[in-house]
């Protein structure tokens, strides 16, 4: 490893005072791949096998931060890889940076709507959502993560939002969207998205996280940074029309009715039951993502929103809604999504999103590049509810720290918490402990794994470790 990073930063003038008193630390961001460039090349050449094998028996995770790193300090592949550290200070004084005169002081800048739809900076060109090659055979039957390692707040941005598609995204010309009520009710109805968007509307922040979310690491570590561990995970402000207005439209048979049906409009056929209490509580036909229409990777024109549970039951290119009075059992209630328990029987219809959280900074494959202050900041989250507490540990869980929660927890939405941390140049391990408003404490691994075995691949929500190494890299590992 080059000197340059593990090197202190010097203690100059510029030194920020920090709420510890000490120096900031400083940190080189998590690499964007965990693939070296060769890897990437087989993966592109067709040579999935081995990624696939590896993800299946849990990839050895130096052999990834190897590579990670070997692909990290090769030479910057693009202009716009992370900014390397500031110049040296010439001997004679002063920064260029400030002293010289920079072309956007003295030249004219770029006129308005030079773009229509504006583009993040070019330097930050390596915050991209990422699929990991080899998870799956054909990449319309895939995931693409979001690099939470990178965002800020809770809001996701819409060209980062998570995907996971089973067969292939569209962008449906919404004038030929149409909405089927029908089963159980006095009046079936077609709604075209003109009808819809007349209707009284709600705007709602929530998560959504993909009921496989961190499954890979039931067995054990398996990838190596929070963007393949946590990343099926997204949070927006979402706009549409409550189920309970359209079912109410519909006269509804409030004596018969127990279940809705929802289904999408792509050929993956993707069906979910859903209880009639959770249809008429707090569940949103949906156009509107962050204030603009859905994205087409997103399910536009239309989706369901369904806070709190599993991502799966969010359909998307939303096309009916069928009331009836028992469980439909679709193929994705009955093949999939379901938990296999230790003793061989399968969970079925699990659909909430337990209490759960992550730090994301610092998180694997991220380094530490001298001691001092760090901002230890993450997400928590519950499917029930609002977090109440997060509590953070640095040493593997002996001692807990209760974090600074930002904003007021909202419910079924991401809540961003940070916390000072000095780091002293020692190894350390990093938790994160997330209390939800009914009392729930996120468990820890191997308290999930006694109820759960660990063979399923949904519904992980244990605590996550990350270790500092007294070289300052940050790695994923598993504590008991
Ligand atoms: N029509 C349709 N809806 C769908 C899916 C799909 O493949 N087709 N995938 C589901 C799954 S498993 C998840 S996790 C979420 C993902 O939503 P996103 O792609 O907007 O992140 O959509 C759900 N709704
Ligand atoms: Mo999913």
């Amino acid at each position: 490893m080059p000197d340059s990073l593990t090197a202190n930063p010097p203690a100059g003038p510029q030194a920020v005072p920090t709420p510890a008193g000490t120096p900031p630390g400083r940190l080189r961001r998590a690499p964007e791949h965990f693939l070296s460039p060769a890897q990437i090349a087989q993966v592109q050449a067709g040579r999935r096998d081995f990624l696939a094998a590896s993800f299946a028996s849990a990839v050895s995770v130096p052999a990834l931060l190897a590579a990670a790193s070997a692909h990290a300090a090769a030479p910057a592949a693009a202009p716009t890889a992370a900014p390397a550290a500031a110049p040296a200070m010439p001997a004679g004084g002063g920064d260029p940076a400030i002293l010289d005169k920079q072309p956007h002081a003295t030249g004219l800048g770029q006129p308005v709507a030079a773009t229509g739809y504006g583009q993040p900076s070019k330097w930050e060109a390596n915050l991209q959502r990422r699929e990991s090659p080899g998870l799956t055979r054909v990449p319309q039957a895939s995931v693409s993560f979001a690099p939470l390692q990178g965002l800020f707040g809770i809001i996701t941005p819409n060209g980062l939002h998570f995907e996971r598609h089973h067969q292939g995204w569209w962008d449906i010309d919404p004038s030929q969207h149409r909405l089927m009520v029908m089963g159980l009710v006095r009046q079936p109805k077609v709604f075209t998205m003109d009808d819809l968007m007349r209707l009284p509307s709600v705007s709602r922040m929530h998560f959504i996280e993909c009921g496989a979310n961190t499954g890979m690491e039931w067995g054990n570590v398996a990838v190596p940074t929070v963007q393949y561990t946590h990343g099926m995970l997204s949070c927006c402000e979402y706009t549409g029309v409550p189920l309970s207005v359209l079912l109410d439209l519909c006269g509804i048979d409030r004596k018969r009715a127990r279940f809705v049906l929802a289904e999408g409009a792509d050929g993956s056929g993707m069906t979910r039951t859903i209880a009639l209490e959770r249809a008429l509580d707090d569940v949103i036909v949906a156009w509107g993502m962050n204030g603009e229409m859905l994205r087409p990777e997103n399910g536009y024109p239309l989706r369901l929103v369904v806070p709190g549970v599993q991502g799966v039951s969010w359909v998307k290119y939303l096309r009916r809604i069928e009331v009836g009075d028992q469980p439909f059992d679709t193929k994705d209630e009955v093949l999939h999504y379901v938990d296999l328990m230790p003793d061989g029987m399968q969970r079925q219809y699990s659909s909430i999103q337990e209490c759960k959280s992550v730090i994301t900074t610092p998180s694997g494959g991220q380094q530490l590049l001298g001691q001092g202050f760090y901002n230890v900041s993450g997400l928590a989250w519950s499917g029930r509810g609002r977090i109440r507490r997060v509590d953070v540990s640095f040493d593997g869980g002996r001692n807990w720290q209760t974090a600074r929660l930002e904003g007021r927890p909202m419910t079924k939405c991401l809540t961003r918490f940070n916390i000072d941390w000095v780091w002293k140049g020692g190894p350390a391990i990093l938790q994160s402990r997330a209390i939800d408003d009914t009392g729930y404490v996120q468990p820890k691994i191997n308290q999930l794994r006694a109820v759960r075995g660990t063979r399923s691949i949904y519904h992980n929500n244990a605590i996550q470790s990350w270790k500092v190494a007294e070289s300052g890299e940050v790695s994923n590992v598993q504590v008991y």
